[in-house]
């Protein structure tokens, strides 16, 4: 395999850029590999520019869930640019992708474009704060909701549940308010609930958690957050910047049936392009200025392109078989599992709609913790050799695979065959 240029490139960037990249884990740090600089995509392919052909099991972390370069969305964003860029005033595109949103989730009256999920989430816990009087917000222990102050936090050491700073450059006081719990634990969100009545703003979960590695929520679990939510007066915000149109049209809300006070939303819905948002319970939304007193303002928010990109994207969504997909996943992934344990090895693969990821463990999964237990040297030789043979996956045992409506047949056989000869 060539990877010269990339290799080249990588250099160059790294004098230019931190690390060489844009956002972190694309340095394939956490598998002691370089990136590979991508010259263009199609459907599941990736090309790199050292002319490799790459199945794609990555879909950029998400947005990809009509393949690379679709046709429809191709041509949107054309159109669209030919109309101009960005207005800095409101356009049809916007209120179009709105009403999309809204009426594809029942729990979303209002919803406001941003640029990002980070933008997002941050601006979705301002609004609960605004809304409750509360400052006090729940996450989950490696839950990820974007790079905002209050999120980047870690569990304090010991049993307590008070934060310290996840990162240098976070105040200790960002993420005093922050509060901790194991995911699938209802009693410890009980627990926090309790010891600070009245004063927690928000709850956030993604749903189904994608960023400790894929993480199914135990039945009755969000439920569970739904009841004492409602129980102790905080608001539910489901984070479905993974999960939004990929669990069902109607997001892992539409799926599980849990409806929450407020989502997030991001990937997808931009279909490619720069796009996150929040929105949920009119009666909320109408806090956010200028209709309320919440500041929250970003320039290219609503852009006309990338309104464009989205409204292509969940056109082609709203048609798509989801089922037939999750089908096709399931089938790849139980072959697969069966392959790696005939290999000797302890592995599990959770997987759901079209997300899967590959735990090299036997303990018990059901939160942060437990992921710990995968065996990383096993996991990164398997993504070397699958990488080797052109297959690309999610460069981090905690990061989950992201297939899409693009994926063929011929694409799962060669994923199997290359994970046929890997060797541990
Ligand atoms: P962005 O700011 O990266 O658009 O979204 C942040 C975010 C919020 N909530 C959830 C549940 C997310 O998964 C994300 C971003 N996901 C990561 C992948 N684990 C993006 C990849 C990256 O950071 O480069």
């Amino acid at each position: 395999m060539h990877t010269e240029r990339s290799a080249a490139l990588f250099t160059r960037a790294q004098e230019l850029i931190p690390g060489g990249v844009n956002s972190p884990v694309r340095a394939c740090r956490n598998v002691h590999a370089e990136p590979l600089f991508i010259a263009s995509a199609s459907g599941s392919h990736l090309m790199t520019v050292d002319g490799e052909e790459f199945i794609d099991f990555l879909g950029s972390w998400g947005p990809m869930l009509v393949g690379h370069s679709h046709p429809e969305v191709s041509e949107a964003i054309m159109k669209a640019s030919l109309r101009g860029t960005s207005y800095g005033a409101p356009c049809l595109a916007e209120v179009q992708l709105a009403e999309e949103v809204c009426s594809a989730l029942p729990s979303v009256g209002m919803v406001r474009m941003v640029n990002s999920g980070t933008e997002a989430t941050m601006s979705a816990l301002r609004l609960a704060r605004g809304v409750t009087g509360r400052d006090k917000m729940i996450k989950f222990i490696g839950g990820y909701h974007g790079h905002g102050d209050a999120f980047l936090a870690s569990a304090g050491s010991g049993v307590a549940t008070f934060s310290i700073p996840g990162t240098p450059g976070v105040p200790a006081a960002t993420v005093a308010d922050t509060l901790l719990a194991p995911y699938n634990d209802l009693e410890a969100v009980k627990a926090l609930f309790e010891a600070n009545p009245d004063q927690i703003a928000a709850l956030f979960v993604e749903p189904v958690a994608g960023n400790m590695g894929l993480m199914l929520p135990e039945p009755g679990f969000l439920e569970g957050l739904r009841e004492l939510c409602t129980q102790y007066g905080a608001l539910l915000v489901f984070d479905e910047v993974i999960t939004g149109f990929r669990l069902s049209y109607g997001g892992a809300q539409g799926r599980y049936g849990v409806m929450p006070d407020l989502t997030t939303f991001g990937k997808i819905i931009g279909g490619g392009l720069p796009v996150g948002a929040y929105g949920g319970r009119a009666d909320i939304m109408r806090h956010i200025a200028p209709e309320g007193e919440v500041y929250q303002a970003g320039t290219l928010s609503g852009n006309p392109l990338a309104m464009a990109a989205g409204l292509a994207t969940l056109n082609i969504l709203k048609r798509s078989d989801y089922a037939a997909l999750e089908r096709r996943v399931d089938d790849f992934v139980d072959e697969l599992l069966g392959i790696l344990r005939g290999k000797g090895v302890p592995v599990q693969i959770p997987h759901i709609a079209s997300l899967f990821t590959i735990y090299f463990t036997d303990a018990p999964l059901r939160d942060f913790a437990s992921v710990q237990t995968t065996d990383q040297v096993l996991f990164e030789s398997f993504y070397k050799q699958m990488r080797e043979q052109h297959i690309f996956m999610a460069p981090s045992a905690f990061e989950a695979n992201m297939l899409s409506f693009a994926h063929r047949p011929e694409d799962f056989d060669r994923a199997l065959e290359a994970a046929r000869n890997v060797k541990f």
